[in-house]
This record gives C-alpha cells, sequence and structure tokens, in this order.
C-alpha cells in the first residue's frame, strides 16, 4: 500500500504557517469549554456545552432511526440540581437528621437515592482489553473495494460515522498504558446496512489456533491467581510457561517482543483484522480477505526503559496522547486495505493457510491495497456512556463480509455476545446510544433487562397476520444478509490440520525481515522478560523455542540469562524476509509530537518565536522552566523542572542552561540529587541524558551546548541540532523526528547485521 501520505511535512508547514497560511493551535489538555472562576459560582445556569473536540453518540432511537435531537437532550439538563425523577433539591450537603447531632432519618429519599446509585456505579470491566481509549471519526470509502464486496459502506465516496476503541489486553481498567503487550483496534462501522464490527489488533497474528485455547492463553497471561500480580505484563512465569510449552504461540510472541508490544501512540500503530474473512460482490462472487489498518503517521514504538518509566510518570500516556492530539487538530488517520486471496476449496495461499491466525500473508505476496480512510475527529464526551460501554461484535457483519472456518473466528463469533451479558447486564444492550445501529430495526426481539425500545403491534413471531405479516424476510436483492452457500463436510473429530503444526517458519521470517536495530530490541525483551521469570526449566526451555527461530537470537538470549545455549534444532526453514514488517528506514508526518523546549527568563522573545513555529507545525510545545507561571511575564509555562520528564516529550530543544533552582536539592525533589554545586541544574541534565538513551532528537541554540556536553552526550553523537539560532535548531531538530528516532545513536552489535 501506498506509504505516503497527502499530509504536508512540519518543516513545509512551519514554511505555510510563517507565510501566514495556517492558524496556531493551543495546548491541549483544558479540563472544560470555559475556564472556571477563582470563586465558587453562584448564579444558576444551564450545564456548561461539551468542549469543541468533543462529540457523543449520533442521536438514534433504540430501533436505530435518527431523531434529529441534539446531542445535547441525552446530556443533564436544567440549572438546578435534582434527584433522577427531575424533583428540585435544595441541599445535597446534609442527610435528613432529628436535629443537627440527631440520628438520620429513613426517610431521607434523597440519601437513599444518592447513596444507591453510587453503590451501583461500577460494571464488570472486560474480561480481556478492559484498559482502552475510544474516539468517534468517519470513513470514507474509495470505491476501489467494489469489486470484491458489495457492502454498501465499501462503495465509492460512501461517508459512515464510526467508533473506534484502542486498548491492551491483558491488565485491568485502571492499568498503565505501555505497558508491554498487544493493543486491541476495534471499529464500529454505523453502515446504512447495519453495524458492522472489525474488531482487530494491532498484531496480525494470534497466539492460539483455536478458540478453545482463549481462556488457556489468557490465564497464562493475566496475573498468578494465589496473589494476582504482575498486573498489565507478560513477564513472569505462567506466560512463559504456557508459551513455553504451547509453541504456536510463537509468532504472536515474537510481535509481542518487538517494539510492536510498546507502541509510541495509538495513533502510530497498523490494524488487522487477523482472520481471513471471505467477501462477495453484486454478483455473488467470492473472494477472501485480510483486512489491515495503514497509519498515515507511520508504525513506531517507544524504547522498553522509556515505556516503563512512563508507566509510573504517566500511566495515561497513551490515551492522553489520542484525546491530545483529537484536541489540538491534529486528526489521526488510517488507511484501510484489503490483501485478496482466490477463493480456492483448500483456502491456502501460495502454501500459507489461510485459516490458521498465527500465519501472515507477506505483503510482498499479496499487496494491501487501499480501499477507504479513517479520521478519527472527535473526543467522546463521556467515557463511561461511550467507551465503556461500546460492544464489539465480530458477528457484527453486512452484506458483501462473511466469515471464514477459521476455528479462532468461530470462538469469538459466540463470545463476543455472550460476554455482553454480564459485562451489560442483560441482552438488550444494542440499544444504548453507542451501540445503536443507524438502520431501522424490526427484530421481533422483546423484554428483558433494560429495555428501552417501547414496541408496539402485538405479533413478534412470525408468521404472523395480526401485524399484517410484518416482518418481512428480505431477498438478496432487498439487502438482505445471505450466508455464502459454502460446501461444509467432514468427520466430527477434535483434531487440527497438518498445515497448523508449523510454528516456527513464520516467528523466523518476522526475525529475519527486521534491522539489526529492531533485532536488538528484540533480544532485549525476551532477556528481560525470561530474566524476570523465577523457575530456571521454564527459561531453559524458551531457549529451546528460540533455537527454532534463530542461533543468534537464541544465543544472546541465553547469553543475558547465564544459561547454557541449547543444541541447534534441524536444518531451520529460510523463508524471504518481508521488509514490510519493519518499522524503520522511513520518515513520516509528525502531527501532534510533543517537543519539549528547556527556557529560563533570559530567553523569552526567541523561545516565543520558536512555541509558536511548533504549534504552527501541528505539534504541541510545552515550556519547561525553573517554576510555573509566566516565563519573562508574558510565556506561559506547562512544566517546572519539578514535574517534566523527559518521555513526556518527542523532542527536547535546549534554548538554556539554567543554573540550579531554588528548590534544587534532593531532599525535595529526588531528581536533583545532590547537585546544587553544578553549573546547570541538575533536573535539566536528567531531562537531556533521558531524551539522549531513548534515541530522541535534541535541539539547543545559546547556552544549550554547555548543557548537552555536562549531560553527559558525547559532543559528534547523531541526532543533536545545535545552531547559532533557534529556527535552525528546530528545523534541524523536526526533520530529524521525521524519522522518529535517531536509531543510528546506539548502532546494533555487528553480529545482528
Ligand atoms: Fe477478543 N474478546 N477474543 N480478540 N477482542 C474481547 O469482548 C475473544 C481475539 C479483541 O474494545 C471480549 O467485549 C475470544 C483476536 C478486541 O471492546 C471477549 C478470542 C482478536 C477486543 C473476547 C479472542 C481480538 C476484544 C472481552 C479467541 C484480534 C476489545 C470484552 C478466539 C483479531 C473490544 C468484549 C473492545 C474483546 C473474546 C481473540 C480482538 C471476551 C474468545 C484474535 C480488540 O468477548
Amino acid at each position: 500500500m501506498e506509504r505516503s501520505h497527502p499530509v504536508k511535512s512540519t518543516v513545509d508547514k512551519i514554511i505555510d504557517a510563517v507565510a501566514g497560511d495556517e492558524k496556531p493551535g493551543e495546548i491541549p489538555g483544558v479540563p472544560n469549554s470555559e475556564p472556571p472562576s477563582l470563586e465558587e459560582p453562584t448564579e444558576p445556569r444551564e450545564p456548561l456545552p461539551p468542549k469543541p473536540d468533543q462529540e457523543g453518540p449520533d442521536t438514534f432511537s433504540p430501533t436505530g432511526q435518527p431523531t434529529g435531537a441534539p446531542q445535547a437532550q441525552m446530556a443533564q439538563g436544567g440549572a438546578h440540581l435534582t434527584t433522577a425523577q427531575g424533583l428540585r433539591l435544595r441541599d445535597t450537603d446534609h442527610s435528613l437528621k432529628a436535629g443537627p447531632r440527631g440520628p438520620v432519618l429513613l426517610q431521607d429519599h434523597h440519601l437513599r437515592e444518592k447513596v444507591m446509585h453510587f453503590d451501583h456505579e461500577r460494571i464488570p470491566e472486560r474480561v480481556v482489553h478492559a484498559r482502552g481509549a475510544g474516539a468517534h471519526g468517519i470513513f470514507r470509502a474509495y470505491g476501489t473495494a467494489a469489486n470484491v464486496t458489495r457492502a454498501a459502506f465499501l462503495a465509492e465516496d460512501a461517508q459512515t460515522p464510526v467508533f473506534v476503541r484502542f486498548s491492551t489486553v491483558i491488565g485491568s481498567r485502571g492499568s498503565a498504558d505501555t505497558v508491554r503487550d498487544t493493543r486491541g483496534f476495534a471499529t464500529k462501522f454505523y453502515t446504512s446496512e447495519g453495524v458492522f464490527d472489525l474488531v482487530g489488533n494491532n498484531m496480525p497474528v494470534f497466539f492460539i489456533q483455536d478458540a478453545i485455547k482463549f481462556p488457556d492463553v489468557i490465564h497464562a497471561a493475566k496475573w498468578h491467581p494465589d496473589r494476582e500480580i504482575p498486573q498489565a505484563q507478560t513477564a513472569h512465569d505462567t506466560f512463559w510457561d504456557f508459551v513455553g510449552l504451547h509453541t504456536e504461540a510463537t509468532h504472536h510472541t515474537i510481535w509481542n517482543m518487538s517494539g510492536r508490544g510498546i507502541p509510541r501512540s495509538y495513533r502510530m500503530m497498523e490494524g488487522f483484522g487477523v482472520h481471513t474473512f471471505r467477501l462477495v460482490n453484486a454478483q455473488g462472487e467470492t473472494t477472501l480477505a485480510k483486512f489491515h489498518w495503514k497509519p498515515k503517521l507511520g508504525v513506531h514504538s517507544l524504547v522498553w526503559e522509556e515505556a516503563q518509566l512512563l508507566n509510573g510518570v504517566d500511566p495515561d500516556f497513551h490515551r492522553r496522547d489520542l484525546f491530545d492530539a483529537i484536541e489540538a487538530g491534529a486528526f489521526p488517520e488510517w488507511e484501510l486495505g484489503i490483501q485478496v486471496f482466490p477463493d480456492t476449496p483448500d483456502q491456502m495461499f501460495e502454501g500459507i493457510d489461510l485459516l490458521d491466525s498465527t500465519k501472515i500473508v507477506p505483503e510482498e505476496l499479496a499487496p494491501v491495497q487501499a480501499i477507504g480512510l479513517l479520521t478519527l475527529n472527535a473526543n467522546t464526551s463521556n467515557f463511561f456512556a461511550e467507551t465503556e460501554q461500546v460492544a464489539f461484535h465480530v458477528g457484527h457483519l453486512v452484506p458483501g463480509i462473511d466469515v471464514t472456518d477459521d476455528p479462532l473466528l468461530a470462538g469469538r463469533l459466540f463470545s463476543y455476545l455472550d460476554t455482553q451479558i454480564t459485562r451489560l447486564a442483560g441482552p438488550n444492550f444494542a440499544q444504548i446510544p453507542i451501540n445503536r445501529t443507524h438502520a431501522p430495526v424490526n427484530d421481533m426481539q422483546r423484554d428483558g433487562f433494560h429495555q428501552t425500545a417501547v414496541h408496539r403491534g402485538v405479533a413478534p413471531y412470525r408468521p404472523n397476520s395480526l401485524d399484517g405479516g410484518c416482518p418481512f424476510t428480505a431477498g438478496a436483492g432487498e439487502g438482505a444478509f445471505v450466508e455464502v452457500p459454502v460446501e461444509v463436510s467432514g468427520r466430527k473429530v477434535r483434531e487440527a490440520p497438518a498445515s497448523y503444526a508449523d510454528h516456527f517458519s513464520q516467528p523466523r521470517l518476522f526475525w529475519l525481515s527486521m534491522s539489526p536495530v529492531e533485532r536488538e530490541h528484540i533480544i532485549a525483551a525476551y532477556t528481560f522478560e525470561l530474566g524476570k521469570c523465577y523457575e530456571q526449566a521454564i527459561k531453559e526451555r524458551y531457549l529451546k523455542v528460540l533455537a527454532n527461530i534463530d542461533p543468534v537470537l537464541c544465543e544472546k538470549v541465553a547469553e543475558g540469562l547465564g544459561l547454557p545455549v541449547p543444541e541447534a534444532p534441524e536444518p531451520l526453514a529460510e523463508p524471504t524476509p518481508s521488509p514490510a514488517l519493519s518499522m524503520i528506514g522511513k520518515t513520516w508526518p509528525t502531527d501532534g509530537r510533543l517537543v519539549g523546549i528547556i527556557a529560563a527568563d533570559g530567553d523569552v522573545a526567541e523561545v516565543e518565536a520558536i512555541r509558536q513555529a511548533v504549534l504552527e507545525g501541528g505539534m504541541t510545545p510545552l515550556i519547561i522552566a525553573p517554576t510555573g507561571g509566566m516565563l519573562g511575564g508574558t510565556l506561559p509555562v506547562q512544566r517546572t523542572f519539578v514535574t517534566a520528564r523527559s518521555v513526556e516529550f518527542d523532542a527536547l530543544l535546549v534554548a538554556s542552561a539554567p543554573p540550579p533552582g531554588n528548590d534544587a536539592y534532593g531532599a525535595r525533589d529526588a531528581k536533583a540529587g545532590g547537585g546544587t554545586d553544578a553549573p546547570v541544574d541538575p533536573r535539566v541534565l536528567l531531562l537531556i541524558n533521558e531524551t539522549y538513551r531513548h534515541a530522541k532528537p535534541i535541539g539547543g541554540w545559546g547556552t544549550a551546548a554547555q548543557a548537552i556536553s555536562q549531560a553527559g552526550v558525547p559532543p559528534q553523537a547523531p541526532g543533536l541540532a545545535i545552531a547559532e539560532d533557534g529556527m535552525t535548531a528546530l528545523e534541524e531538530t523536526l526533520r530529524l523526528l521525521a524519522a522518529h528516532r535517531v536509531w543510528d545513536r546506539f548502532p546494533a552489535a555487528a553480529s545482528l547485521a
């Protein structure tokens, strides 16, 4: 697929902005649509509108009919506090008592209602993918899929509202964002033919080939059941115990150990439908297909130390990144693409079993063809109502897209409805506003907990004559979903096909497709994760698995674990590498990136110009100064030496080498250590040093060179943009940022080249 983008390069944007073409945005993150007053407000007024970046679900009835009502009608209304019944209240701070010190009276209906509701505010979190973040958007179809599918939302120029939820898999709802894990990438398309859900991940393969193993892999990956630790990570014995014994997990595991397991941002991940689907066109012809999402911003990862620091410094890093980017107008975009394969009876392509979800089809064998563009352009206005209550289901299909016999998919077709019964308390979850279809519903389902439709008629059954025979079934020509009449036959067995036994050729393909520095990251990840296991047998067993992927990988990890290298297995497969799997080596737009600017009082005029230029380039500049307030009385400070940590920024600009601040001593701020004697504030040196270590660009002018060298950064290190003036340093820094990281700052070992 075309990786280039219509988005202007950052440097071009700055040039345009300087020429007066573009308006700068604001620093995102403001909590509400109006700043608060210092004193508590006392004048009654209607609820504030949402922030301009926020939207709610479109207003459709529980039966899929447009109501035309404004979204505000689903929110709270009126200036006065009421009960759930709309009764106005005079006081909500005191229970009703017999005298100020007296016992509380049972007749306090307001106390009862308030506490009753609070007691039930929580619902069960998702059994997997509990932690997530969502956004609204629009999908525009190119029409290029019309020859293979009759799906209306893929017809040329069709525009479909969407809701996307990104997630981690194994952590609890309150766990940190930047853990090493697979990410969910689930999209709900509100099409004219009903809801279509593409419930995918940021990795194209899965740990298991058959859904019956799903409880096993998840029990192994989640915390140990006796102590419920560790949270949201696979660096523990039960995970490696399972994947060492169950080697069909090897492929997904190596993806997790690569940078794909620690994405820089939800905006910078690919998405994959994983399974093969069956597409049907208007003529009834079928094709097999795999879905891909390709981010316009490229696919980028964090480095492991940075990810670990972030988990403490900003556990909401990925959520914040998504919300702030959308608020700043840097709308993330992905192209939807498909790989298409002939629908042959064996459902194989170039020797690859299309029903085996532990296998990919390299893009070089079957190119990804772009079929539409997704733009996320609005944040949610209520996390619970939208992101928590959204219910995806792989069985939410539309005419033109059907399922295949992938046994992993079959289990999912059962699971996604079933799980909502507990999570959303009953069978009517499709009526929750975020789940409402935009197509009319006449399903003959009635009643159940939380029924919000008010059905009419007396005959919710078929055939009937009392309701005039309604509802009527539709023919294919009237938009009905008709299953593809595929031949099926077979003996009833609990077995897998022979092709499913190949567990190593594709993990090896992945390894061989990586650049040397990506291989370093993979070695480090296996060494870290296995190094955190307690049991030697589990580590030794996994080294044998690694020997099946690659001898160098195995040897380096064994070295790190201090264990003998196991004997090499039979000759290894020699697959052709797939360059499309590597994340590095190109340049991409830098929209929505965070640029930290270290400044002090004397630098204001030049820093203001730089700050404007960064804003105009579609990024967010955050001024880091010794204390809060206004720098030089005019420039707002976003971070202080106390609150700033390098991991928050994609690049650092150093305008100054400020001397130690008044609070730069270890008892007040441990980051300062004992360094009050140094000429530069030690927190600034730490910022620079970490930015350097995490392979991020560093720009500087003025006295910056002094601070950079005191931070231990060699003057000739790659990725430094030291210039005479700020604008030149900025331009060079942004050129470096377009490649995401300065990977050649820390070259890989020669043995990996
Ligand atoms: Fe899921 N998965 N899954 N999964 N999955 C759920 O559904 C399940 C699998 C994926 O943001 C659950 O509503 C089984 C593959 C995403 O709300 C549950 C199997 C892929 C999300 C469930 C799989 C996914 C889920 C938990 C093995 C990538 C989050 C709560 C056959 C293609 C959706 C819920 C969201 C969520 C079951 C494997 C993606 C329990 C049985 C493969 C993105 O139904």
